[in-house]
C-alpha cells in the first residue's frame, strides 16, 4: 500500500548528501565553541539573516524558549497571537519555566494588527507588568502556513521600537516564507530582532533549528540554552546536515509548495470539503470537514487505513503538510481516495438518515 505521510514536515528523512555530509563532518567540543561544523553552521546563519550571531539548539521549542528567557525577564509580558505556536503547543513553558505573563491578541488572519499590539502594550504604571517583547510567527501555522509579508512585520516593528520593545520572530518555517514571497529572507529579519528558524523540517535534517540575532542577545540565549540543558557536544554531526540543507534545501520549498496548491484544489472540488484557497501560500492545507457527517479524528482513521496519514488539530478540521518525502503522485492518490471516502461517508448518512 503506498504510504503518504502528511502529518507534518518534521517527518522528512534526511538527503543522502546530508548523510554523507555527517560522515565526514569535522567535530570538536561545542560547549567549548570547538565544534568547527557548528561555528560554521552558526556563521552562515547569522550571514544569511543578516544579523550579527547565531546559536544552534536542539528544536523550534527549545529555541523559543531560549529567546524569550533571553529577552525578558520574569514577571514581565509578552505580546502574542492567540493562535501562535509558542502560545499553544509548547507547554505553556513562557509561564512555567520563563515566569512570563501572555497577553495574547487575535492573529486569525496569520499576521498581528499593528493597532492591537499599540493597545496591548501596558502603559507605564506601576501596578501593571512591564511589557518586555512581541512575537510574531511566519509562516503562521495555524492560520494555514500563510507568509507573512516584511511590510506587515516593518508595520508592527514600528510600534514596537516607539515602545523601546523587542520584537521576536518565530521563523520555524521563515523559508517557505521566503520563497513563497520571493524575497530573500533578510526582508523579514531586518525588521525584527531576533529570530529562530528550523532546519528539522521542510529542510529536511533530522534535527536542529538555530536562533539569531545580536551578540549579546546570542550571548544569553547561549547561557539559557545551557539552564535547559540544550549544550551539546560534537554537534557537528547535527551542524553538517544543516550547512547542506542551507546551501541545498531552500529553492526545493516551491515543489512542496506546488503539490500543497495541487492537493488543495484537488481537494476544494470535492462536495463537503471547505479550503480557503486563498491561505494556502505554502506547505500547509486544512481541510474543513464540518459540511461532512463525520468527526475529524473519524476521517484521520479511516484515512490512515488507506494509508494516508493526516492530523486534526480540531474537531472539524484536517491538517496536511507537504514536504520533500510527498510526490505529486502522492497527492494524486490522496484525492482520489478522498474523493471515494467523502462519496462513501455521505452514502451511508443518507441512507442513516
Ligand atoms: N510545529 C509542529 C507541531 O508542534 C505542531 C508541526 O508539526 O507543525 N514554531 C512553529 C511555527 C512550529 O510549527 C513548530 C513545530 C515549532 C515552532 C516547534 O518546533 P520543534 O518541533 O522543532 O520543537
Amino acid at each position: 500500500m503506498r504510504i503518504v505521510e502528511l502529518r507534518s514536515d518534521t517527518f522528512t528523512l534526511p538527503t543522502e548528501e546530508m548523510l554523507e555530509a555527517i560522515r565526514h563532518a569535522k567535530l570538536g567540543n561545542d560547549g567549548y565553541g570547538e565544534d568547527p561544523t557548528v561555528n560554521r553552521l552558526e556563521d552562515m546563519a547569522a550571514e544569511m539573516l543578516g544579523m550579527e550571531d547565531a546559536l544552534l539548539v536542539t528544536s523550534g521549542t527549545q529555541g523559543n524558549l531560549v529567546s524569550l528567557l533571553a529577552q525578558t525577564s520574569p514577571g514581565e509580558e509578552v505580546i502574542l497571537g492567540r493562535n501562535s505556536h509558542i502560545f499553544l503547543f509548547e507547554m505553556g513553558s513562557m509561564a512555567f519555566i520563563a515566569g512570563l505573563m501572555a497577553h495574547i491578541i487575535d492573529d486569525s488572519s496569520g499576521f498581528l494588527d499593528p493597532e492591537d499590539v499599540e493597545a496591548a502594550i501596558r502603559s507605564d504604571f506601576e501596578l501593571f507588568p512591564k511589557t518586555s517583547l512581541v512575537c510574531m510567527e511566519n509562516t503562521h501555522m495555524m492560520a494555514g502556513g500563510i507568509a507573512v509579508t516584511p511590510e506587515q512585520i516593518k508595520a508592527v516593528k514600528d510600534v514596537v521600537e516607539a515602545h523601546n520593545l523587542r520584537l521576536y520572530l518565530d521563523g520555524a518555517r521563515i523559508f517557505n516564507a521566503a520563497v513563497a514571497l520571493g524575497v530573500d529572507v533578510k526582508a523579514f529579519t531586518r525588521n525584527v530582532d531576533s529570530v529562530m528558524f528550523c532546519l528539522s523540517k521542510g529542510l529536511c535534517c533530522p534535527v536542529g533549528s538555530l536562533v539569531v540575532g545580536d551578540s549579546d542577545f546570542i550571548k544569553r540565549a547561549r547561557r539559557f540554552r545551557t539552564m535547559v540543558g540544550g549544550t551539546m557536544r560534537q554537534a557537528g554531526i547535527i551542524a553538517a546536515a544543516g550547512i547542506v540543507a542551507l546551501e541545498k534545501m531552500i529553492d526545493r520549498l516551491r515543489e512542496d509548495h506546488e503539490n500543497a496548491r495541487r492537493l488543495a484544489e484537488g481537494l476544494a472540488k470535492i462536495d463537503g470539503l471547505k479550503i480557503d484557497l486563498s491561505k494556502v501560500q505554502t506547505n500547509i492545507v486544512y481541510v474543513d470537514i464540518s459540511g461532512l457527517n463525520v468527526d475529524a479524528e473519524r476521517l484521520v482513521r479511516m484515512l490512515k487505513e488507506r494509508g494516508i496519514k493526516t492530523t486534526s488539530l480540531t474537531k472539524s478540521s484536517l491538517r496536511m503538510v507537504t514536504h520533500k518525502d510527498v510526490s505529486r503522485e502522492d497527492i494524486d492518490y490522496v484525492v482520489e481516495t478522498m474523493e471515494q471516502l467523502v462519496e462513501h461517508i455521505q452514502e451511508k448518512s443518507c441512507s442513516e438518515g
